[in-house]
């Protein structure tokens, strides 16, 4: 048994108790990804991979990859946000999206409690929004803050994490290793936002024995063939609306909506309608295009047969 720790160009690198260990990727195995579980034999070859509970995958154009593996049997990813003017439930909705399309427990860690004057009001954004969610509040640069995540870091367990630019997913990342292996970044203050950084590709062991899973995949990861995600994360909205009049309901304007009932109601917040509405357009309109884009490709790719077989043909 090995776990895939990192990728290159046609091979994978497999730790296993023995040590790591490459491998050759051949045509006649399946695709991998990192962290995934591979079963090798006494010889170390590769015999089969092992099903994988959760993955994170980015859809990407072209005619042959259709589907990029980014990393898998995640147990947990942190969701991380700062408590600051950069804090937006819209984008915290999105990433909890993509966490569950991956089928991945997310865990809300809300960043720079020591700067932050009234944390109080951030959380309770959070449990309005899903009183299900785990959310933490921790200062990521102060260990004995960043030990409320330890439940999540023991041996055993994988996490993973998922935030924009500055909120400190790499100052965390080095409170959990106990040592300095990422490379943080001066954020400017005027703006909140920060600098890309952190380019490392691997599998790290925290201090508690847990794996961290960090590539820089998950940044690129985008809402394309997400619906599921999205209904999960929505789950309040998908119920009520198996109730509207009509089964392809918008919930716009049409008669006998049960979702707008409910908003003019006052049983939830209409935000989080029209950041339902708004992913699922994304990630529809993203998934077309990526169709279409395969679609041009493969028309391209016969084009290119037909005048080759046409020049063969001539040459006969
Ligand atoms: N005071 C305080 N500063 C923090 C905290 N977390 C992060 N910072 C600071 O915020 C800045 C950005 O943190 P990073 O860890 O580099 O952010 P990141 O999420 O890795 O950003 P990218 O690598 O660009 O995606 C750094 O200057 C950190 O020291 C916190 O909890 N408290
Ligand atoms: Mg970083
Ligand atoms: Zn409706």
């Amino acid at each position: 048994m090995g776990r895939v720790v990192s990728q290159e160009r046609g091979v994978i690198h497999v730790q296993t108790p023995e040590g790591k260990k490459p491998i050759r990727v051949s045509k006649s195995m399946p695709a991998f990804s990192v962290g995934d579980w591979i079963v090798l034999n006494s010889a170390g070859t590769f015999v089969r991979l092992l099903e994988r509970f959760s993955l994170f995958s980015r859809k990407a154009a072209g005619t042959k990859v259709s589907t990029q593996l980014i990393a898998s049997n995640i147990d947990t990813v942190f969701i991380v946000s700062s408590m600051n003017q950069d804090f937006n439930l819209n984008r915290i909705e999105r990433y909890l999206a993509l966490a569950n399309e991956a089928g991945v427990e997310p865990v809300i860690v809300l960043t720079k409690l020591d700067t932050c004057e009234y944390p109080e009001q951030y959380i309770e954004q959070i449990m309005e929004m899903d009183p299900f969610l785990e959310t933490v509040a921790v200062n990521s640069l102060d260990p004995d803050s960043v030990c409320k995540l330890d439940g999540w870091c023991i041996e055993g367990m994988t996490v993973a994490f998922l935030g924009s630019s500055g909120v400190g997913k790499s100052t965390l990342i080095n409170t959990l290793l106990g040592e300095c292996v990422q490379q943080t970044h001066v954020i400017r203050e005027d703006d909140a936002k920060g600098r890309h950084t952190t380019t490392t590709r691997s599998i790290h062991v925290l201090s508690l024995g847990g794996l961290l899973l960090d590539t820089p995949g998950m940044r690129e990861l985008q809402l394309a063939d997400c619906e599921q995600g999205i209904e999960e994360t929505f789950s309040e909205i998908s119920g009520l609306a198996r109730q509207c009049r009509f089964t392809d309901c918008q919930h716009e304007n049409e008669p006998g909506c049960a979702v707008r009932a409910a908003i003019e109601s006052g049983d939830f917040d209409g935000r989080r309608l029209s950041n339902y509405l708004k992913l699922m357009k994304e990630q529809e309109l993203n998934t077309a295009t990526l169709a279409e884009r395969r679609a041009r490709d493969r028309e391209f790719g016969r084009h290119i047969h037909a005048y080759k077989k046409s020049k063969r043909n001539k040459g006969n």
